[in-house]
């Protein structure tokens, strides 16, 4: 690279990712694969339209890629393009949200989603999102004694409150989540079900968490955790006559986006080629077993592991403890002094602010790409017990 400032930044940013132990449940390592076809040639291109359907010629390649993710996103998930329509252009997971509501849910509609306070996302209808400004949210949240679903409660809220849209999604929930409930709310109140399962994408992939398309109407993901692609969404909508895949792919273009980004979808298709073998299997399986060491061991030292454990890839950590801790904002500068990266993060019940809340999210993605096991996060767990102990 010839621009010398750029080309510093970026090797500055490559040592830090060698260097940091990096617990943010969101992130991952790519391969070179899935980097190469990145920064392809593919970037030049404009294909705005869809395959067969484009408003620019020399789109042959373009045509041929788009086509082939599509197939592959089926593929990794085990679905049948008779069941299921597919839309790789989503640029990320709040446009893509963005899109399945522009698509479904008529203006001032309502969406029922988690708070995010309690795990749920901006995109699910949180009031400085556009998504809260052009429809309304009824949020939904954990029980406070198991900090887990209670879906009962959400079943009571959807009948008193018959949203449009049920999103079942969420940031930092650690739990599997039972997607057969929520259809059963959802056809309760005649909503639809809409699933962002952006978090847990690869154990889905993988067989690592249950898969939520038998139940779901659309699902989402983005492409960048646990599935360890690049920066990216697909949306997935079910074929029936209510034609869904077609209002989803007006709302994502023409209706929110131009250009689709092909050097990403590429990179995409990439991704989910490698999430659809024997070693990704094992990856998740490791992403899991590794969360349960961390959280374990955690446990162990006296920290308050949020509904007492994990099922994923992430963990919710009570630092505050009521006031005989530290905070979550306090927490995350602590440890990244030592080259421990997470986030802080509110927890259900939170009783601070969201820029300084009472806890912090771990996760296991990224240092499993680079090959730790149980043992090592074990000793981060140590490391982390040292390190925020008052
Ligand atoms: N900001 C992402 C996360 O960290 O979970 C979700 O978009």
């Amino acid at each position: 690279m010839k621009d010398t400032p750029i080309k510093k930044i970026i090797e500055r940013e490559k040592k830090r990712q060698d260097k940091v132990i990096n617990l943010i449940a969101s992130e991952n390592y790519v391969s070179d694969d899935v980097l190469d076809a990145l920064g392809s040639e593919m970037v030049n291109k404009y294909s705005e339209g869809y395959p067969g359907r484009r408003y620019y010629g020399g789109n042959e390649m373009m045509d041929e890629l788009e086509k082939l993710t599509q197939k592959r996103a089926l593929e990794t998930f085990k679905l049948s393009d008779k069941k299921w329509h597919v839309n790789v252009q989503p640029l990320s997971g709040t446009p893509a949200n963005l899109a399945v509501y522009m698509a479904l849910i008529p203006p001032g509609g309502k969406i029922m989603g988690m708070s995010l306070e309690q795990g749920g996302h901006l995109s699910h209808g949180f009031s400085a999102s556009a998504t809260g400004k052009f429809w309304k949210q009824v949020p939904f949240g954990v029980d406070t004694k198991t900090e887990r679903i209670d879906h009962d409660r959400v079943g009571e809220i959807a009948l008193k409150e018959k949203p449009d849209m049920i999103v079942a999604g969420f940031t930092a929930y650690p739990r599997k989540v039972n997607w057969k409930r929520f259809r059963e709310i959802a056809d309760s109140c005649g909503a639809y079900l809409h699933v962002d399962m952006s978090h847990i994408a690869g154990l889905v992939a993988a067989g690592e968490h249950p898969s939520p398309f038998r139940y779901a109407d659309t699902v989402m993901t983005t492409v960048h955790k646990t599935l360890r692609g690049p920066r990216a969404a697909i949306i997935w909508s079910v074929k029936d006559d209510r034609k869904i895949g077609q209002a989803v792919d007006r709302a994502v273009f023409p209706g929110l986006q131009g250009g689709p980004h092909m050097n990403q979808i590429a990179s995409v298709a990439v991704a989910l080629k490698e999430a659809d073998g024997a070693d990704f299997k094992k990856y998740a399986k490791k992403v899991v077993s590794n969360a349960k060491a961390l959280a374990g061991a955690l446990k162990n030292k006296k920290w308050r592991v949020i509904s007492g454990g994990t099922d994923t890839h992430l963990i919710l950590i009570d630092t505050w403890l009521k006031g005989s801790g530290i905070s979550g904002k306090d927490a995350s500068e602590r440890l990244e002094k030592k080259g421990i990266i997470v986030n802080k993060n509110t927890i259900p019940g939170e009783t601070r602010t969201a820029t300084d809340p009472s806890g912090i999210r771990l996760g296991t993605a990224a240092e499993t790409t680079r090959g730790k096991n149980e043992k090592d996060f074990v000793a981060i767990a140590d490391m982390i017990d040292e390190i925020l102990k008052k």
